[in-house]
């Protein structure tokens, strides 16, 4: 039954409401991130033995481009990965020269909205990894980058690197950690390995992966200290499997090109 009093409060009331509902509405389809595994790479869709063709298949799928760079004739090339994950990546071998064979998948944002950037969120990222033999020992082919947005001096950063330790490194307005895993991985092994923002803590999972897929449980390591949000330029690429500078290209004289394989390349954003 109607009320009968008050017609004119009631519009009032409705008004503003139904201005504030449509601007929600606007505020939303213009704004809203990617949550979820906004970043999956898993080079699944390329034969053996052929060129990646790196795809992102995560819920910021629409929002990326994925390309995969190369220099100096490298590539990365396609291969079985253990039972139930399908291919993954071989990046070039070991090379500390500035002409050796050089190659990285870069991720980028295609719109003018940063989906790739966690801000003041917790968000988790990593990849697979299998490392060659050899893999470090000079400045130019040094280290093993996994997955990385932001370079050490940036703004903001979070990178994996193998060194063959898995260290995870977080770099926000406040302050950044770095922590190193416990475990030392073994060249020709592969290794789930994840990096945790949780709050002001980061920590490094590391599970070695069984032949048929399963995983041995993870070992863990965990630093706190003042992190705060990430604040990135909206052009910053995420790179995988070794360093681009600023302008998006691999960084040749110090591209801390990996040595060995990836799969599983991920970037997780909580809600
Ligand atoms: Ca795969
Ligand atoms: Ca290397």
């Amino acid at each position: 039954m109607r009320k009968p009093a008050s017609p004119h409060a009631s519009r009032l009331w409705l008004r503003p409401s139904l201005v504030g509902v449509f601007g929600l509405f606007l505020f939303a389809t213009a704004c809203t991130l990617s949550t979820g595994e906004v970043v999956t790479v898993r080079f699944d869709n390329t034969a053996i033995g052929e060129t990646v063709l790196p795809l992102n298949t995560g819920t910021g799928q629409a929002f990326t481009d994925v390309v995969l760079l190369t220099e100096n004739g490298g590539t990365a090339i396609t291969e079985a990965h253990v039972g139930g994950q399908g291919h993954r990546a071989n990046y070039p071998d070991f090379d500390d020269t500035m002409t050796g064979p050089r190659a990285v998948v870069r991720v980028t944002n295609n719109s003018t909205t940063d989906h790739l950037n966690p801000g003041p969120r917790d968000f988790h990222y990593g990849a697979d990894v299998v490392l060659d033999a050899l893999s470090v020992g000079g400045a130019i082919d040094n280290g093993n980058n996994a997955f990385q947005r932001g370079l050490f001096d940036d703004s903001a950063q979070f990178k994996l690197e193998v060194e063959p330790r898995p260290r995870c490194r977080i770099k926000g307005d406040l302050g950044a950690l770095q922590v190193t895993s416990s475990v030392s991985v073994q060249p020709g092994e592969p290794y789930r390995v994840r990096c945790f923002r949780a709050g002001e803590s980061l920590t490094v999972s590391v599970r070695q992966i069984n032949a048929d897929g399963s995983t041995e449980p993870a070992v863990t390591n965990t630093v706190q200290g003042p992190l705060g949000p990430l604040t990135y330029i909206l052009e910053t690429p995420i790179s995988i499997g070794g360093k681009l500078n600023a302008s998006g290209n691999i960084a040749v004289n110090s591209s801390d090109q990996f040595n060995g394989s990836i799969d599983n390349a991920i970037l997780v954003m909580d809600s």
